[in-house]
């Protein structure tokens, strides 16, 4: 578990809230993962397709023993596990899973790209990454980078509170 490494989730239909906290567990209980911080939960416009709800976004922080590509393998599996309960074709997901940083390595595949090539853009994911996060300062979050439409929805709090919390 010497690797560490961030991930972006977000969610806009059905019980948001229930899909991101299904996908914390699901990231836990793999046995090469353990979750070691969540950040609070953000309610965020939609960025990029204007025809859809609302999304929560957070970030969470895990150590892993996974390569990069084998947790990008786990993060899709999480998502079509939760994502198979609904089935809207092509409608916005139940859970989008993605990886934001793994250690500092620079990465760059057609199936993989870390840092996630767009995540200084989005404050829906700079918000909640810089509260988890040391790497990521305010002078990150740069002029280009829309400030609006990302509000604190729940707080933050530790992992075995937030995966418990029935609230
Ligand atoms: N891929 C490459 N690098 C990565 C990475 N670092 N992490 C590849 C995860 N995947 C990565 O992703 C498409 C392909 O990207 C994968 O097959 C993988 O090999 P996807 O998750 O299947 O598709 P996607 O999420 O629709 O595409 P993309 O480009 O990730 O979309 P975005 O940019 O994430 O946009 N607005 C708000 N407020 N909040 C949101 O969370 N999300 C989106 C999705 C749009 N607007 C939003 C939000
Ligand atoms: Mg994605």
């Amino acid at each position: 578990m010497n690797n560490t490494a961030y991930i972006a989730l977000g969610s806009n239909i059905g019980d948001r809230e229930s899909y991101l906290r299904q996908a914390v567990v699901l990231l836990h209980q793999h046995e090469a993962v353990t979750v070691t911080k969540v950040s609070s939960i953000y309610e965020t416009d939609p960025v990029g397709y204007e025809a859809q709800d609302e999304f929560l976004n957070m970030a969470a922080e895990i150590k892993t023993s996974l390569t990069p590509f084998e947790l990008l393998d786990l993060t899709q599996s999480i998502e079509s596990e939760l994502g198979r309960k609904r089935d809207i074709r092509w409608g916005p997901r139940t859970a989008d899973l993605d990886i934001l940083l793994y250690n500092r390595e620079n990465i760059e595949t057609e199936q993989l790209i870390v840092p996630h090539p767009r995540m200084y853009e989005r404050l829906f994911v700079l918000a909640p990454l810089k509260e988890i996060c040391p790497q990521v300062e305010n002078n990150k979050i740069s002029a280009e980078t829309n400030q609006e439409g990302v509000r604190v929805w729940k707080q933050k709090s530790g992992v075995d509170e937030f995966v418990h919390s029935e609230s």
